[in-house]
């Protein structure tokens, strides 16, 4: 009868960017999304099923497991004390915890299905709606990801999903930043910028009006790094990491 118990739960269980006055200075320019070979123009769809396998073969033994390792304990129900009994709501209670964590992964790979993978085997996406900068770092970590800031400091990676960026067309906020300490410039993966790993585009960071601490690309900056005021808002470029 519990068997049967627990076998009905685990059933159950299952725009336009904007444009400031330093962009303007440079002036209108053209540009072209390349297709083919130079990767993505948008989020390709990637599922990974391997991850989406491993993930349901992994709960399911442990739970598989679990379950029979109490019922050999426990013995027929007609013996059952009190004890028993308690125990075994105990372990019912641990597969309905598990079976929550179980629904939370599946999402996110249903989730992630949407976004592209890079050759880091990080995920990425471009977000369309325009927001300040705070909020686009808050909205990348409510994904479980961050602003895209490895993929961006990676020069294969950079090229790989430039196509994605460009294909927002205008502005878009990236993981960097110099907020804390001006001219300090800081991935949002923690990581202190260095010169060599970080394509600003000639002149920048200059710090416009002095009032420039997140940094975004952009055509106007041949989609080269440049630091912008963060209350500007933008398109943004989650990274999640595999
Ligand atoms: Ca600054
Ligand atoms: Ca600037």
């Amino acid at each position: 009868m519990y068997f049967t118990w627990i076998l009905v739960i685990l059933c159950v269980g299952i725009s336009h960017g904007q444009r400031n006055p330093e962009q303007s200075l440079q002036g209108q320019q053209t540009y072209r999304i390349r297709k083919g070979k130079d990767g993505p123009i948008e989020p390709s769809g990637v599922v990974n099923f391997k991850i989406v396998k491993e993930t349901i073969k992994e709960h399911f033994n442990d739970i598989s497991g679990q379950i029979q390792a109490k019922l050999t304990q426990i013995g027929p129900v007609v013996e059952k004390s009190s004890e028993d009994i308690e125990d075994l709501k105990s372990v019912m209670q641990q597969i309905r915890e598990q079976l929550g964590s179980l629904t939370t992964k599946m999402a996110r790979i249903e989730q992630i299905s949407t976004w592209y993978k890079a050759q880091n085997n990080y995920y990425y996406k471009l977000f369309y709606n325009e927001v300040i900068y705070a909020e686009a770092k808050e909205n990348c970590k409510r994904l479980g990801g961050q602003l895209a800031s490895a993929g961006i400091r990676d020069k294969n990676v950079r090229r790989e999903i430039l196509p994605l960026v460009k294909s927002g067309r205008y502005n878009t906020w990236i993981g960097l930043n110099d907020i804390r300490e001006e001219n300090t410039f800081i991935w949002e993966d923690g990581v202190t910028a260095t010169a060599g790993s970080t394509p600003w585009r000639g002149g920048q960071p200059n710090n416009w009006s002095g009032n420039q601490d997140c940094v975004d690309m952009s055509a106007s900056f041949d989609w080269k790094l440049n630091d912008e005021d963060c209350a500007q808002t933008f398109k943004y470029l989650c990274e999640i990491e595999p």
